[in-house]
């Protein structure tokens, strides 16, 4: 420990110089478990910081969704007591409306599709809507999400018998609405509550990409994984803009490179992912049922017209995109 004199006589100097790099661990969140493709790529970016600054700037990775719900923890960022947020979009919708025209039903065409998009101009100007919209986030770039499927514990082979079931969906209007128009009853809950919920019988089902239905258990209660695609939902990586106005410029750039790195290190990540739960997910007993998508694709028309109208432009050049 150094004498309290002399951190008093250094004070001043840190003081008049706010652009000297001080050592600093970024505390990072993210809901999934250690092993998940997002938290294995903002971990590997920790470990480039940290080598790239002489250690003067770390990650440390807080997973398994231990700092809060994904909505408690976009607020702790804003505030600045997390550092780095790896989050749906689903539950930025309803704080940044601008990046709810990537949370519609069937907008992207695939997961190509979709990486093309986030990879080109559109995905930049919606990370710069994020950053300049006064939220306090600096939105550092793209993860893969998946496609998300139903899945559920009676099946659902046909959209008829979606009819009244009850699922979850993350609570955000546009993705609630997209469920009503495939014609199912969407329940909103956390991302936690989901299994005691399938348990107790409050929900009949929920949707999402294989690596969470299997890494969350629900496949346990869920048997049916029918193949509707109706979300592409991208995830999103943030971070505090407070502590990103404490970074020296230099430390910024570096962390938007390999932020820009972390986002095509999680793809090939994520591939293996979706491989390997799908294989775990059938040797389980899961049924994968494949389904005409048309009715629901054209059953969440009005989704795409009635949320996507203040984006009109944005989706045809989002169609566009080869
Ligand atoms: C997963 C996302 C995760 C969400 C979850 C959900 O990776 O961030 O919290 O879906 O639906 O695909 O709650």
């Amino acid at each position: 420990m150094k004498p309290l004199r002399t951190l008093l006589a250094a004070l001043p100097l840190a003081l008049a110089l706010p652009s000297v790099a001080l050592a600093q661990t970024l505390k990072a969140s993210d809901t999934h478990s250690a092993g998940y493709p997002t938290v294995v790529a903002v971990e590997q970016m920790g470990k480039k910081l940290e080598a790239a600054t002489g250690g003067k700037l770390k990650i440390q990775m807080f997973s398994g969704g231990v700092l809060g719900t994904e909505t408690e923890v976009v607020e702790q960022t804003q505030l600045g007591a997390v550092q780095i947020a790896r989050i749906s979009l689903g539950v930025v919708g309803p704080i940044v409306p601008d990046v709810n025209v990537f949370n519609l039903p069937y907008v992207f065409r695939d997961e190509a599709h979709m990486r093309r998009v986030v990879d080109g101009e559109i995905g930049q100007e919606i990370l710069d809507k994020v950053t300049n919209a006064n939220f306090n986030l600096v939105a550092l770039g793209w993860m893969d999400g998946g496609t998300r499927h139903l899945y559920t514990k009676k099946p659902v082979r046909t959209a008829a018998d979606l009819k009244g079931m009850k699922i979850r969906m993350q609570n955000n209007p546009v993705l609630l609405d997209t469920m009503e128009a495939m014609g199912g009853n969407g329940v909103a809950m956390n991302t936690g509550e989901i299994f005691s919920a399938l348990q107790t019988g409050v929900i009949d089902g929920a949707e999402n990409n294989s690596p969470t239905l299997l890494a969350h258990n629900h496949y346990q209660i869920t048997k049916f994984f029918t193949q509707s695609g109706h979300l592409i939902i991208p995830e999103l990586l943030v971070m505090s803009k407070r502590s990103w106005e404490k970074l020296t410029p230099e430390h910024q750039a570096l962390v938007k490179k390999v932020a820009r790195e972390a986002q095509l290190e999680q793809r090939e990540l994520w591939n293996k992912r979706v491989a390997e739960s799908n294989d775990k997910l059938k040797a389980a007993g899961v049924e994968f049922i494949e389904i005409d998508k048309t009715p629901f694709q054209q059953g969440t028309a009005p989704v795409r017209e009635k949320h996507g109208a203040p984006y009109a432009e944005l989706m045809k050049r989002i169609a566009a995109v080869q």
